[in-house]
Parts: C-alpha cells; sequence; structure tokens
C-alpha cells in the first residue's frame, strides 16, 4: 500500500462524537502497550504519528486517523492495564462495544496478542464480542522480535489454541523489524474491500 497522507482526525469516547461514517474503516484492539500504536506508525510509515508510550493506559479514548483520503484506522482503547482508575477500567467494555455495535463502516478489527503472553480473559472476551457482532477479525502477533525463532512457533500453537483458532490465523508482526508489514496490508485491503455487514 502506497501511503500518500495519513492524517490525525479526532479522538471520541461516545458514537455522537465520532467523525462522520463516510469511509470504510480498519479498527485495531488489544491489552494496553501490547504495541497497538506501533503497529498503526509502521504500517503507515509514520514514525510519530500515533503517540506510543511506556506508560500504559494512557490512551483511553477511539482514536480516528484518516489514510489516503480513502479509508480510515482507528486506534482503540487499551485495556488491562493494572494502574488506571476504576472508572476507566469500567467504561472500556461499554465503550468498545457502542464502536463495534453502531459502526456500520468497519470493516475489520486487526486483534493484536503479544508474543509472549497467554491470552488473557479479557482478551477473549473482546474476541466474543468480535465474534458477536460478526466483526471480520485479523489476527495478529507482535513483537515477534522479543523470542528466539525456535520459542515462536511454540507460543503462537499455544495462542492460537487458547483462542480456538487455527495457527494460520494469525499474522507473526515486529513493528522494529518490520516482520509482516505485508501480510497485514493484504489482509486489510482484502478487509477494505467487502461489503458492510447487516447490522
Ligand atoms: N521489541 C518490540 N517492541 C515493541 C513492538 N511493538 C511495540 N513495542 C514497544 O512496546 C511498547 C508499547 O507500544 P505501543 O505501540 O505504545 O502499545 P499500545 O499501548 O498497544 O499502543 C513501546 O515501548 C513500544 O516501543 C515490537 O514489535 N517489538
Ligand atoms: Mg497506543
Amino acid at each position: 500500500m502506497q501511503i500518500s497522507s495519513a492524517v490525525f482526525l479526532k479522538s471520541a469516547l461516545k458514537p455522537v462524537q465520532y467523525p462522520e461514517a463516510d469511509r470504510p474503516e480498519i479498527a485495531f484492539a488489544g491489552r494496553s502497550n501490547v504495541g497497538k500504536s506501533s503497529m498503526i506508525n509502521c504500517l503507515l510509515n509514520r514514525r510519530g504519528l500515533v503517540r506510543t508510550s511506556s506508560t500504559p493506559g494512557r490512551t483511553q479514548m477511539l482514536n480516528f486517523f484518516d489514510i489516503n483520503e480513502r479509508f480510515r484506522f482507528v486506534d482503540l482503547p487499551g485495556y488491562g492495564f493494572a494502574r488506571v482508575p476504576m472508572a476507566v477500567k469500567k467504561s472500556w467494555g461499554p465503550m468498545i462495544r457502542a464502536y463495534l455495535e453502531s459502526r456500520s463502516t468497519l470493516r475489520g478489527v486487526v486483534f493484536i496478542l503479544d508474543i509472549r503472553r497467554i491470552p488473557s480473559e479479557e482478551d477473549l472476551r473482546l474476541l466474543d464480542w468480535l465474534e458477536e457482532y460478526g466483526c471480520p477479525t485479523i489476527m495478529a502477533v507482535t513483537k515477534a522480535d522479543k523470542l528466539a525463532r525456535s520459542r515462536r512457533d511454540r507460543q503462537i500453537e499455544t495462542i492460537a489454541s487458547t483462542c480456538g483458532l487455527p495457527v494460520d490465523a494469525f499474522t507473526l508482526f515486529s513493528a522494529t523489524t518490520r516482520q509482516g508489514k505485508d501480510e497485514i496490508w493484504e489482509r486489510i485491503e482484502t478487509a477494505l474491500e467487502l461489503p458492510t455487514p447487516s447490522a
């Protein structure tokens, strides 16, 4: 994918604040600190477009980006970080569900897991919601550079079986080495061509 423009549009907490639903959209989901923002920056070849943070739990809003004046990326708020206020933790579920339920232009969700972690209950709950709402889902396992090749395969097998999915559903990715970037783009391009799922 040739990126001619990538522009931050706005942050939103609830549907009335979302930008107009006039372009197909791909959302990025996963726990805090998993590497969502890093993946978006890597896909767009923009180092600092999306703020990455070593202080997880800060980006508690949906952040919308306009790409090539043709489609949008949405950096969804992360979950699973211990040191955020209870009110923020409680609002996460309704915020995500409201988005998945109402966004008519949503074409796919890139679901990101950390290669070093067994998927958590929260990860699995989100996976259930994606299934419930019938969202086409692109499974990605990131931070591949953090493990030796021999351990990667075993970890992916464990992650896949925990999710109840086949190993080949997962794209191995690293924002550091850019491994898997082309494959994620191919899957995103395929998702962008899908018709709007009926509500
Ligand atoms: N080694 C390595 N570090 C990564 C990778 N992706 C993200 N990180 C680091 O993980 C931390 C959290 O990344 P960020 O993109 O902010 O996660 P987010 O909270 O999901 O948006 C940052 O310190 C990143 O530099 C990766 O593929 N490899
Ligand atoms: Mg982030």
